[in-house]
């Protein structure tokens, strides 16, 4: 399943490594229509959908190997209005929860590179020690200050979800 998403991912973030200069909504209408791109190359009928046989030849078409089980799998897990196809609204929610599951998986892995051990959260300290291993020295004052940018609740800590949001 995450194989497949990979596969089919892959081509979006290669488009999106060129287009890095421009601007958010200029990446997002790129991100629009190379998923338009990739959903008229899947849909081989032309029909408007995916339909499983589809999805599973496209993999098959990229070198990939995928069982019917698997392809059924991941349209079911999609499909919202249970007609056993892929429309556009379904596929995009495919290709934005995989996106959206690698963000959040980037950034735990951050996370975890600046929290203090054992707490969960960002301290001003274990702020400071990461920044000086990255060769960026701050006081425990500018630690304080930067964490407190983003401290929305307020408890002079970054949790991770205020860390999710600083890195926006
Ligand atoms: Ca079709
Ligand atoms: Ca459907
Ligand atoms: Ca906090």
């Amino acid at each position: 399943m995450g194989r497949l998403r990979r596969k089919l991912s892959s081509r979006k973030s290669s488009e999106k490594q060129r287009s890095l200069s421009g601007s958010d909504l200029e990446m997002m209408s790129k991100f629009c229509s190379e998923l338009q791109r990739v959903f008229d190359y899947l849909d081989v009928d032309g029909d408007g959908k995916i339909s499983p046989a589809e999805l599973q030849g496209c993999v098959t078409t990229v070198g990939g190997n995928v069982s019917v089980d698997e392809v059924k799998e991941t349209v079911k897990l999609c499909d919202l209005n249970g007609d056993g196809l892929l429309d556009f609204e379904e596929f995009q929610k495919l290709m934005e929860t995989g996106g959206e599951k690698e963000k959040n998986d980037t950034l735990k892995e951050a996370f975890a590179m600046y929290e203090m051990e054992g707490t969960g959260c960002i301290t001003p300290t274990s702020l400071k020690r990461m920044l000086s291993r990255l060769g960026n020295s701050k006081s425990v004052q500018d630690c304080i200050a930067m964490i407190q940018k983003f401290d929305l609740n307020g408890d002079g800590v970054l949790s991770f979800e205020e860390f999710r949001i600083m890195m926006r």
